[in-house]
């Protein structure tokens, strides 16, 4: 086992005053309520998308204390441990934000194991992140910057540093997050003793606003596994922790899918593995891209509870998106096209946009579908029944009808939700029909469900005057009475469990459950109205 001073770092933490601001994770309120920081203030929030003067309160070198379990903090790690090269790409991040990445790196990992760190510019072009930058980590002696001549997305940026990576474990990181101590150990033990695991850490937030990391939002934690919907979203969901199976918190769990930002794996696997598809642009869809291709061609994706890193979560991106939204799409196309054999029909489904050619084109799949094949990779049921059941593989012959449901009254307005988070308990309102599916695409399931996913597959089930959105129960057990549905010949969308039906409240744009009344009312309904099956 390595001792402690084995594993000191290259730079140690220099001593900061316990009351500055933000130490130990600590929140940064602003006080100063002048005209003049109340314009910084907003000026940084509309450059970064975070409050960038409060993450300039904060020293470079802030401790963000060490709240990990008592079993993490005995644990001894295994010699030897591979050493890593990590990945920071960055496209005009705050200077405040990327250095602090980049100390927070190179204060909390042993200085034997950490080879370099190679920052990669994606054609930044904020003036302090040119030539001030390359001086400033010159300093630092084990940090590259790799300058990318053009905008070249977050994928690309990726595999432009993974090039000239020279570490046998390949970790990257966005150009936002905070190590916590001995955050590289326990992946890297992992990866040691089989280089085909793939180690996500514990993804701690750091909020956008105050700049406080703190391990109390649940969410985020060890707790939580990451899932994905039928519109290729990624979401969290609560881990389900068999009843008497005992709980180890210093133990590895798999997860289906990852985040995508913050990640190690070795850098021999990485290309084994077929590294990052080339053809996907900007931003989006490369984590489960990368997520099935992991599960599906031999390898395995875990979180290991030990390892927890902190990221700075933002409510938009502050950068532009050269292609704009169809970029997503585009690139959720390809991960359809190769990664979901018949299922893709399910994807598409959820969003229209994406089936027509004309509207986004996928691309040159030849290379991508020789890699499956050349890796002899499972298919997607596999993963649906081995990985991630609770998807529940809704296929064509499991669903009734499905897409928008469009209310008969005006023959205008159809169900929505605009739930991006997949949350439960959003109320579902109406909205005039788009055709563009996900926030108006249902599913009416055999065994009489509503479901609807954004980032999650969520069930609808009454709650006093309104439908709102429940976690789904069936396949694991069957489906409670409050979410059963009964499609009526004459259009009505009847629910047996209350003996009521589905309204349209025209004054209230919302949908929500009245006694039945025969016809030519707001209770009658076209469900799958247009893009169904
Ligand atoms: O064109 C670009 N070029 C870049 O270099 C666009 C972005 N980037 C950089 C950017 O500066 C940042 O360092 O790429 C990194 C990620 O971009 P963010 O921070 O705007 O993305 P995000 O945190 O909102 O998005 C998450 O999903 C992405 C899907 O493509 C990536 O996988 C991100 O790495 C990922 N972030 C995380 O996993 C952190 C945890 C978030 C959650 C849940
Ligand atoms: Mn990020």
């Amino acid at each position: 086992f390595y001792t402690e001073d084995e594993l000191a770092p290259l730079f140690e933490r220099p001593k900061v005053d316990p009351s500055a601001p933000g130490e130990y994770g600590k929140a940064y309120k602003v006080t100063d309520n002048s005209a003049e920081v109340k314009k910084l203030v907003k000026e940084g929030w509309d450059k970064h998308a975070f409050n960038h003067y409060v993450c300039q309160k904060i020293s470079l070198h802030r401790s963000v204390g060490d709240k990990r379990d008592q079993e993490c903090k005995v644990r001894k790690w295994r010699k030897p441990l591979p050493d890593t090269s990590v990945i920071i790409i960055f496209h005009n991040e705050a200077w405040c934000a990327l250095l602090r990445t980049v100390h927070s790196v190179l204060e909390n990992s042993p200085k034997i194991l950490l080879k370099e760190i190679i920052l990669v510019d994606d054609a930044s072009t904020l003036s302090n992140l040119g030539k001030e930058l390359t001086d400033y980590v010159a300093k630092l002696q084990i940090v590259k910057i790799i300058r990318l001549p053009s905008r070249a997305g977050l994928i690309r940026a990726r595999l432009a540093g993974a090039q000239e990576a020279q570490g046998s474990v390949l970790t990257f990181l966005d150009s936002h997050c905070e190590c916590a101590p001995h955050w590289l150990e326990p992946m890297l033990e992992r990866i040691a003793e089989d280089n085909t695991r793939v180690v996500c850490p514990v993804i701690e937030v750091i909020d956008a606003d105050t700049f406080a990391m703190s391990l109390t939002t649940a969410r985020y934690t060890s707790e939580n596994t990451g899932i994905l919907s039928w519109s290729l979203g990624f979401n969290w969901a609560p881990r389900k922790i068999n009843p008497g199976q005992p709980i180890k918190n210093d133990e590895a769990l798999t997860s289906a899918t990852m985040a995508g930002g913050l990640f190690a794996m070795s850098r021999k696997y990485f290309y084994h593995l077929g590294s990052y598809d080339n053809d996907m642009l900007v931003w989006g869809g490369e984590n489960i891209e990368m997520s099935l291709r992991i599960w599906m061609c031999g390898g395995s994706l875990e979180i290991h509870p030990c390892s927890h890193v902190g990221h700075v979560f933002r409510k938009r991106a502050p950068y532009s998106h050269p292609g704009g939204s169809d970029v997503i799409t585009h690139n959720n196309k390809r991960v359809a096209e190769v990664w979901l054999d018949e299922y893709k029909e399910q994807y598409y489904k959820r969003v229209p946009r994406a089936r027509a050619v004309s509207y986004v084109e996928a691309g040159d799949l030849t290379a991508r579908i020789k890699l499956r094949h050349d890796l002899k990779c499972r298919n997607f049921q596999w993963y649906i029944t081995n990985i991630y059941p609770a998807l529940y593989a809704t296929p064509k012959e499991d669903i009734l009808k499905g897409g928008e449901v469009l209310n008969n009254i005006t023959s205008k307005y159809c169900l929505d939700s605009a739930n991006p988070d997949g949350k439960v308990g959003v109320k579902m309102t109406m909205y005039v029909c788009h055709g563009m599916g996900v926030n108006q695409d249902f599913d009416l399931t055999r065994n009489g469900e509503i479901r609807h996913s954004y980032s999650k597959e969520l069930c609808l089930q009454p709650s006093g005057n309104s439908i709102v959105t429940y976690d789904c129960v069936f396949p694991k057990k069957a489906v409670p009475p409050e979410q059963k549905w009964l499609l009526t010949q004459d259009g009505h969308i009847y629910h047996p469990d209350s003996n009521l039906c589905l309204t349209y409240n025209i004054h209230h744009l919302s949908a929500g459950l009245l006694k039945c009344v025969k016809q030519g009312t707001s209770q009658i309904w076209v469900f799958g109205h247009k893009d169904g099956y």
